[in-house]
């Protein structure tokens, strides 16, 4: 499945029931960051038109921040002989190692430029706990530890989280999945989104995945308009 094979749901009307997640829009996966993604500035007008639109009324807006330690375990140059992109899988890390990225405190990990982090209800930092990774935004890799998310966004009465940012194949895939898990309605916003595509087929696993577990996907003007 490719992304031209998704299909897009019509017009949605933002209740007070939904928030808006961005996730992981940060230097390092910009290109030319650390773990470049293809095309990954592109979005960064259209997160700021979403931004904009649930901060009119006062909806929830989290931002997540990808936040490792030095030494993270998902780094490769964690394990000697390893390179980027190497296969390995391992409780809580893989199915690939990464460059190091998104450390602590650094340039990389910091949003991206024009983002309207000022606008976010939350900052939700994951992936700071050495040996475990976290993709999703809701429960890290070893897929028990929470982050909190689930029960911040259920007391404030959230029944429908729309999901943009990057990657699209792994920390939006995993949000969305855990999302739906949590019992929340998932809304992935397709053209806010772009894809680190590593291993290859990762794109359209994930697309396959998320439709099976009815995930809805739209684009924005949908949701602008
Ligand atoms: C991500 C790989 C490693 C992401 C984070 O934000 O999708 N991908 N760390
Ligand atoms: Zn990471």
């Amino acid at each position: 499945m490719q992304i031209e094979d998704v299909e897009l749901a019509g017009f949605v009307k933002i209740t007070s029931k939904d928030a808006l997640l961005v996730i992981d829009m940060q230097n390092d996966f910009l290109p030319g960051g650390a773990l470049p993604v293809a095309d990954g500035d592109q979005i960064i007008p259209g997160i700021n038109n979403l931004t904009d639109r649930f901060h009119q009324t006062e909806n929830p807006i989290v931002f997540t921040q990808d936040w490792h330690p030095i030494g993270h375990h998902s780094f490769a140059s964690t394990h000697p002989g390893k390179n980027p992109y190497d296969p390995l899988e391992a409780q809580g890390i893989g199915p690939v190692l990464w460059p190091d990225h998104c450390v602590q405190g650094t340039h990389g990990a910091n949003f991206v430029p024009g983002l309207q982090a000022a606008k976010a209800t939350l900052i939700l930092r994951k992936g700071f706990h050495k040996s475990i990774d976290s993709y999703s935004a809701f429960l890290e890799n070893d897929r028990t530890t929470e982050t909190g998310l689930a029960t911040f966004l259920q007391t404030l009465g959230i029944e429908r989280v729309f999901i943009c940012g990057l990657a699209l194949d792994y920390c939006v895939y995993f949000t969305a999945i855990d999302a739906k898990e949590f019992g929340f309605d998932v809304v992935v916003v397709l053209d806010q989104t772009k894809a680190v595509n590593t291993p290859e087929g990762s794109v359209s696993n994930t697309l396959k995945n998320m439709t099976e577990k009815k995930i809805i996907f739209i684009t924005s003007d949908k949701i602008l308009g």
